[in-house]
């Protein structure tokens, strides 16, 4: 700055006296000072939740110093941006996450416990932020911290949604669903930006129009609501960068209803106006399966017109020509949920802007890359275009247009292979005619990306196999990858702590790869001994969830054996609990005295069914079924007890992980795109037990098969096997518990038939039968690893020594070069 601005500048630093400190009495002023002035109670008298909100909002303002520097020096710099756009990011808590990337973790300890508080303690108080379903919302959240600690310019854009995921509450052992207000107690988290916002507009017709002497188009809407921004800061770890997450709220728009007005029903306006909010009220609980609601269509065009707006107004800012679009955004669709940006964009340039169509066309083939995130043909969206015509007509028109431009394109390159061509057609023709999502996607991005190994080669041989001979280079796949920030430093302190210890470093938090080093040790005695202390401690505070949870009591002899994720047929939970039957059945046909061979398991299983799942739904009955009668069973005591934990999510999950000794990952082979949680679990130093599917084949290369339990049939005999139906192998065993099931064994016998029919009678989709037998071989060796316990941390140390490559910091480096293009911009201290 020079001149005036200049000495403005200068007189405000002297007034602010530089940055807020971090040393423990500048933060116990801080906090003290929020307790007064922002929580508005008395510095003499705050309770825990009062000295949570206190300490939160001093973490905030030093967020929101570093994201001022971060957008400024982005501005300055303007680099080419990455804007990431989701419909769900899962974040879960935020202080012990903001204070360990701000690296001011002992700091905020020291200061609270001089004010009387304990850092754990008030870090309970916080509620989690469920704006997703699961795998995929987690994954964006865990990107969005790599991304901000590589220093990539980048922005994450979604949903402020108003009530997150539902909770679960189990009555009587079946799932109820309660709405999770989760704003009740405020977010110190989003700052609301009352001044960023966009009217988005909906229905209404599209008119014809001469301008200049040449034809455009002109949408005349028939709603309009406003978008507000709610910024989430997200810190980078041993960096000052702090990247933005904006998240958009739905309110109703400025510009009145002139209509009811001037009839005088003012009441009635009003309350029309309060209907806009209902946008971004819920978050849509089934994951994967969304087909044809106005509202959830409705929610994806109100987050990708404002975010549109907003990036073309921070591009048009700086430039004034839109051939350099390209050059400075990349716009990443997570899945197809945001894919109807594709037709915005191309809305704006040649609508609005009036690029003409083959300049706008060449623009949006540049700058659009999609991951996608399932095999499964549920999960592939489809829009009825009679909704899409109704709600968005302009849009309908230019998603049209570029078909018959990719249709008369394929046909000079294929000829007239009708059946090829009616595949690959964006709109599909039949009763319904539907707009395929992931069609538009692939022919408008010039990046197709999966997220494993397998789950690519399954779209370039199955899924998308029509659009890959087309177009072999767009194929890719950059493997999942989580945050070991969250995965380990903030849930597992102690580990994290044993970790540095024996690296001699702390780097391992930003330089993943520096795990490997923990190999050499994993047959040292004195890292064995701790590892195991580590291990146990993490287990007691397990332990003591569940039985405040169930009230059911478990020894920490026993190993812990979990599946945590949500409930689906594909990830077949059903097998599990079929296998604990088992088990159980054992252990009550074996003499006495052999019991003492067995090895003490605790069965810990947890996960939303989404609400209109039916299955899923009786999973979930059984299981507590089960639990009652197995845990109530003196005759088995501790050699067995099985545990549903309720209400799973992410914190749940950061209890959960730590103290798990085996966890199960049993997809039936070919059918979970990656997987996610079974890194979470490998970089705690959790034996996996698992089949040859998604992520976890890429495990098996880093760890080897011998420090894993994989069983069941490979991902190129499913269909076969599939093809035997009721010719298929299935052992007695298998037989024998789905029976005592069906015979009432464990109560409810008419409610659960309908789940015993899913895998008997030649219907057993999911190949439980099939796999049962090597399933059961898997846990037989399992348990005796476990029973040779110098053997075991063996395995435990090299699972987290191997661990590095499912660090979403590596999944982030490789989009960046391959898929984006960009480059960090580190802002200096
Ligand atoms: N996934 Br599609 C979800 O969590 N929800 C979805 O709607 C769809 C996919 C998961 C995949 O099931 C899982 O295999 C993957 O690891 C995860 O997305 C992240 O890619």
């Amino acid at each position: 700055y020079s001149g005036e601005r200049k000495a403005k500048a200068e007189r405000i630093l002297g007034l602010m006296d530089g940055f807020l400190k971090n040393d423990p009495v500048s933060l116990q002023k801080d906090i003290l000072e929020h307790v007064e002035y922002t929580v508005a109670r008395s510095r003499f008298s705050f309770d825990d939740f009062e000295a949570y909100q206190a300490l939160s909002h001093s973490v905030r303002d030093r967020l929101i110093e570093r994201w001022h520097d971060t957008q400024v020096y982005f501005k300055r710099k303007d680099p080419k941006r990455l804007y990431f756009l989701s419909l769900e990011f899962l974040m879960g808590r935020s202080l012990s996450n903001s204070v360990i990337n701000l690296g001011i973790r002992d700091q905020c300890a020291d200061a609270l416990s001089q004010l009387g508080f304990e850092f754990e303690v008030l870090a309970e108080q916080e509620g989690d932020a469920a704006l997703g379903n699961g795998g995929l919302a987690r994954l964006s959240a865990c990107q969005m911290d790599s991304l901000a600690t590589l220093d990539y310019p980048a922005w994450g854009y979604g949903l402020r949604y108003q009530y997150g995921l539902f909770r679960q509450v189990i009555l009587d052992g079946f799932q109820h669903e309660q709405p999770d207000y989760w704003l009740n107690f405020g977010n110190p988290w989003e700052i609301e930006r009352v001044h960023v916002s966009y009217a988005v507009k909906f229905y209404g017709n599209v008119e014809e129009e001469i301008l200049n002497g040449e034809k455009c188009k002109v949408w005349i809407p028939g709603e309009t609501v406003e978008a507000v921004a709610y910024d989430n800061p997200i810190p980078g770890y041993g960096t000052r960068n702090t990247v933005n997450l904006r998240l958009w709220a739905a309110k109703p728009s400025g510009q009145h209803d002139m209509e009811s007005y001037n009839t005088g029903d003012y009441i009635n306006a009003v309350v029309n106006r309060q209907r806009a909010e209902t946008i971004s009220s819920v978050l849509y609980p089934d994951d994967r399966s969304h087909q044809g609601k106005e509202l959830r269509l409705k929610q994806q065009y109100f987050f990708v017109s404002a975010s549109l707006q907003d990036i073309i107004r921070r591009f048009k800012e700086a430039h004034d020509n839109f051939d350099v679009f390209p050059e400075k955004v990349a716009l990443q669709l997570n899945d197809t949920h945001p894919s109807l940006a594709i037709p915005e964009v191309m809305r704006v340039l040649v609508d609005e802007e009036h690029l003409g169509w083959n300049r706008a066309w060449d623009i949006v083939c540049k700058i659009f890359s999609f991951t996608t995130h399932t095999v499964l043909p549920e999960g592939l969206e489809k829009i009825p275009v009679d909704l899409l015509e109704s709600l968005l007509p302009r849009h309908l028109q230019i998603i049209y247009d570029i078909n018959f431009n990719f249709m008369e394109e394929l046909k000079k390159k294929i000829g007239l292979d009708y059946d090829r061509l009616s595949r690959m057609s964006i709109v599909e023709e039949g009763a319904v005619k539907n707009i395929r999502m992931a069609n538009l996607s692939i022919v408008c991005c010039h990046t197709v990306d999966g997220v494993s190994r397998v789950h690519s080669e399954l779209l370039k041989s199955r899924v998308f196999k029509d659009f890959y001979e087309l177009w072999p280079q767009k194929f890719q796949y950059k493997t999942n990858g989580v945050t070991q920030r969250r995965w380990i430093v903030v849930s597992n302190p102690g580990l994290s702590a044993l970790i540095s210890k024996w690296l001699g470093t702390e780097a391992w938090i930003r330089d993943v790869d520096l795990l490997t080093g923990l190999r050499e040790y994993a047959a040292d005695a004195d890292l064995q001994q701790e590892w195991k202390m580590v291990r146990k401690v993490n287990k007691m505070r397990l332990a003591e969830y569940i039985e405040a949870m169930s009230g059911v009591k478990v020894s920490l002899d026993a190993m812990f054996d979990v599946q945590i994720k949500r409930i689906h047929e594909y990830k077949r939970q059903l097998l599990n609990i079929l296998s604990i039957i088992h088990r159980y059945d054992c252990i009550k046909n074996m003499e006495k005295s052999d019991r003492r061979k067995v090895v003490p398991r605790v069965c810990i299983i947890g996960g939303k069914a989404a609400p209109g799942y039916e299955i899923a739904k009786k999973i979930i009955k059984l299981c507590h079924a089960v639990a009652e009668k197995i845990n109530n069973d003196t005759d088995v005591g501790d050699l067995l007890k099985l545990v549903f934990i309720p209400d799973y999510n992410v914190s749940v999950a950061e209890l959960v992980i730590p103290g798990a000794d085996l966890s199960q990952h049993i997809s039936t082979a070919g059918h979970e795109a990656s997987g996610t949680g079974s890194m979470k679990f490998l970089m705690n130093g959790c034996l996996l037990l698992a089949t040859a599917d998604g992520s976890t084949i890429e495990i098996i290369e880093e760890i080897g098969s011998d420090n894993m339990f994989l069983f069941g049939a490979k991902v190129h005999e499913v269909q076969a096997l599939r093809e035997k139906g009721p010719a298929l192998k299935t052992p007695l065993q298998f037989a024998r518990v789905v029976k005592m099931v069906r015979d009432g064994y464990f109560g409810f016998e008419d409610h659960f038939k309908s789940l015993c029919d899913t895998v008997e009678g030649g219907s057993d989709f999911y190949l439980l039968g099939s796999d049962f037998a090597s399933y059961l071989e898997a846990q037989a060796a399992a348990d005796k690893a476990f029973v040779d316990q110098e053997k075991w941390t063996r395995m435990s140390i090299l699972s987290t020594a191997g661990s590095g490559r499912f660090s979403s910091d590596r999944t982030m480096e490789e989009y960046a070069k391959k898929t984006w293009g960009i480059e960090p911009c580190k802002c200096p201290f």
